[in-house]
């Protein structure tokens, strides 16, 4: 049995009889004037169950934890160190926010990305456009350094500095057009993000739904069927910051829906350490 949902087995069996069973002498005809068998009664033998401790612990697939309050959030620590995230819900205030959408939702170059992955080139599918002053790689496609920031996007990255302490010199945007744009399960552990990097994701439009789920230990050779998740519905004015060894020992997608969702578009600042290639 090679699957490991059904590894638990309630090892036991029907072990017979426990003496000889003894032969029922037919009886006689009850008083009521019931009608009598055949003069044989059938005979059950004496059989007992008997209980084995079971050989393999049970395993339950753990609920996703959903986290829809503002706070820091130590979601891990391992021989990486802690895992941190932290939950600013309207930063961008409701006022704010709905004309910020549309205007980043008009004037931001989007872009159709091609990636490579495991089965040849693929259109990722949303669209996005990248700031900064080097290219950018992921899924083996480069997008061109960016050095042309818009100004809501400036405004934006240093409002995050303030409150964060932050200064991020580079910026993802992606537009999720609608239910079946999404982003599979990745990390953003880039070389060129150093070691631990900080990324600050900021939403507006549609809410979708950010999902998270822990790297397995080495002896689960890739098998995330037992692995923590952690669910965070991020909707509109959102910041998200992920810091500490959240890329080392988490991944993280942002999976297609199945009913109609509205476009939504997210900005993820990094910092970006071109000539070092690690930690600086
Ligand atoms: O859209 C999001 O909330 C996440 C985007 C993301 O994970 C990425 O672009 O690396």
């Amino acid at each position: 049995m090679d699957d490991k949902r059904r590894r638990a087995r309630v090892q036991g069996a029907w072990a017979g009889p426990a003496k000889a069973a003894p032969h029922t002498a037919p009886r006689p005809a009850a008083a009521s004037g019931k009608p009598q068998g055949w003069g044989h009664e059938r005979v059950i033998p004496d059989k007992q169950f008997v209980y084995k401790e079971p050989t393999e612990v049970s395993r339950r697939i753990p609920d996703p934890q959903i986290i829809d309050k503002p706070g820091t959030y130590e979601i891990s620590t391992s021989t990486s160190g802690v895992s941190r995230l932290r939950i600013f819900p309207s930063f961008i205030e409701p006022r704010e926010v709905e004309w910020m959408f549309e205007q980043l939702h008009r004037e931001i170059p989007w872009r159709q990305k091609s990636n490579v992955g495991p089965d040849g080139p693929y259109q990722e599918p949303r669209l996005t456009c990248w700031y900064g002053e080097v290219p950018y790689t992921y899924s083996r496609s480069t997008m061109q350094a960016n050095p042309h920031w818009h100004p809501l996007l400036t405004m934006l990255k240093d409002r995050i500095g303030e409150v964060t302490g932050y200064n991020f010199n580079s910026l993802l945007c992606n537009l999720y057009r609608h239910d079946k744009d999404s982003i599979d399960w990745h990390s953003d552990d880039e070389p060129d993000l150093g070691r631990d990097p900080v990324i600050a994701s900021l939403s507006f439009g549609e809410t979708r739904v950010f999902q998270m789920r822990k790297k397995p230990p080495q002896e689960e050779q890739g098998d995330y069927t037992y692995v923590e998740r952690i669910h965070i519905p991020l909707d509109r004015g959102t910041l998200l910051i992920m810091e500490g060894a959240t890329q080392s020992d988490w991944q993280h997608r942002v999976p297609k829906e199945y009913h109609d969702r509205q476009p939504r578009i997210n900005l993820t600042f990094r910092t970006m350490f071109p000539e070092t290639k690690a930690q600086p």
